[in-house]
């Protein structure tokens, strides 16, 4: 191997959620991100109680894609894009989540906004579930602690597999499904899983209860899709924030192996096909007594996945301490600085040999294809008077780590598809939902506000990423 392959899928990510905006259009229901205000770095999002008057929900109108994505897919075009991953907005085709039949024209805006893209060669890259499940889902139902929602997600899955069958060959099912280890905080369960917790409740075993639905759905969806159309390429998405060790003390060690395990072992019952032992040990001694049928574990070994798609954007650090002697990981407890990084302005550790790392680590363990479907520097870009914006940063963060993605793939021989840097075009974070936390190639003129006339120019690494797909990596 002498670099990437030929067919390398470059290109850019995005979500529905957080660029399409037109949230009342085209009979759309609200999803879990219409109810959620704008934060910012240290002040979480507010989780309203369906959507309040007055409080400013920066998804509704994302920036505008709904309406402006055939000017918008016409410069990915010219940055030479080979794909762009998106996902259907669940709420476009099934409002409510639980009707019986679909949204027509839910399913006509993605029919043209493929078209649009396979006009110009461009691969749709698809998740199915990426943090905008149906509201309803949750009022009525608990979200994702409910196991009817199996059967909705599935209807879900089944009518856009078989509708988009000759459009789309690449999938993913549920967008980072492990950033709900993070149970301690109201964002990842509630994105992820449509969790709302009540006072009191036990979130963790909660959590596992909803991953394990989800699991059991992401299989019936490969099988589903496989059946439908065995071209489809479905795979998982894992969000990679390997957590090193603080230093080489055995008990740091341990304590990293212990949180690895926390983190990632949806990984193994999406590519095995089974829960791994450590798991089912840790479930037996929090006596959680799951939901989880020997009909389930059948389920389970159907659907392993084609390849693990994941993002990647910074590393963790952690250690033992002497108040946790059974190294136990907490995700809002055991993290700590990594002083041999330096961090983003929201505090994400830059770590680009932590990008090689993950790659080895899934391979190592999995031997599957994969798919770096994220990875980019969120940041504050100044518009210069000249209109340009020279946000050498983001080229650096970019370089940097697509020279040790090719390291992995030359040297350690690592199975990689493709690439696909998230925010290619700013949109509203998911995080903190401000928009001044920027990920794109191409400026959108709007602010944390909602103030901007949404209009979009190219950035200084929108002719640096042109030039890097055009000589497919070999210039770095
Ligand atoms: P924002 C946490 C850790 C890693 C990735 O994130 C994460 C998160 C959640 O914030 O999310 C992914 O916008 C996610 C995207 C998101 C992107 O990373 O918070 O799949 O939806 O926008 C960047 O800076």
């Amino acid at each position: 191997m002498t670099g990437f392959k030929a067919d390398f899928l470059w290109g850019g990510a995005v979500a529905a959620h957080q660029l399409e905006g037109g949230w009342r259009e085209g009979g759309k229901g609200a999803s879990v991100a219409d109810v959620m205000t704008a934060g910012r770095h240290g002040v979480p999002r507010e989780i309203t109680e369906g959507v309040i008057e007055g409080k400013y929900y920066p998804n509704h109108e994302g920036i505008d894609f709904y309406h402006r994505y055939k000017d918008d897919i016409k410069l990915f075009a010219e940055m030479g894009f080979k794909c762009f991953r998106t996902s259907i907005a669940w709420t476009r085709i099934f409002p409510n989540g639980d009707e019986q039949q679909p949204n027509e024209a839910g399913l006509q805006f993605y029919d043209d906004l493929f078209d649009e893209c396979l006009k110009y060669n461009i691969e749709p890259v698809i998740t199915l579930s990426h943090f905008e499940m149906p509201y309803h889902l949750v009022t009525e139902y608990g979200g994702w602690r409910n196991r009817k929602v199996i059967d909705f997600f599935i209807r879900f899955a089944t009518v856009v597999f078989e509708r988009y069958q000759k459009k789309v060959k690449y999938w993913m099912t549920f967008n980072e499904i492990n950033n709900q280890a993070n149970f301690h905080e109201d964002f990842a369960p509630f994105t992820n899983s449509g969790l709302h917790y009540k006072p009191g409740e036990d979130r963790e075993k909660i959590m596992y209860q909803a991953a394990h639905y989800e699991l059991v759905a992401s299989s019936l969806a490969v099988e589903a899709g496989h059946a439908i159309n065995p071209d489809l390429q479905i795979g998982c998405m894992i969000a990679m924030c390997p957590i090193y060790p603080l230093t080489c003390a055995p008990d740091d060690m341990m304590m990293s192996v212990r949180a690895m395990h926390r983190r990632y072992w949806f990984t193994d019952v999406h590519v095995r096909g089974y829960y791994p032992q450590h798991i089912l040990n840790y479930f037996k001694q929090k006596a959680f007594n799951l939901d989880i049928t020997d009909e389930d574990k059948q389920i389970l070994t159907r659907g392993c996945v084609d390849y693990i798609g994941f993002s990647y954007y910074m590393s963790f650090a952690t250690k033992a301490t002497e108040d946790n002697p059974t190294l136990d990981y907490d995700e809002t407890k055991s993290l700590v600085n990594n002083p041999y990084v330096k961090a983003s302005d929201w505090g994400w550790q830059i770590d680009p040999v932590g990008l090689r790392y993950s790659l080895n680590y899934f391979y190592d363990r999995y031997q599957l294809p994969m798919f770096i479907v994220e990875n980019g520097f969120g940041a504050i870009d100044q518009k210069e008077a000249d209109g340009t914006v020279n946000d050498q940063y983001r080229i650096d963060y970019m370089h940097d780590h697509i020279r040790e993605m090719k390291k992995a793939v030359i040297e350690d021989g690592v199975d990689l598809m493709g690439y696909t840097p998230w925010g290619c075009i700013d949109l509203v974070s998911a995080g903190t939902g401000e928009m001044k936390k920027r990920y794109g190639m191409i400026y959108v003129d709007k602010d944390n506000e909602g103030n901007g006339t949404l209009e979009r120019s190219k950035k200084k690494s929108f002719f640096w990423y042109q030039d890097v797909i055009k000589n497919n990596g070999n210039n770095l």
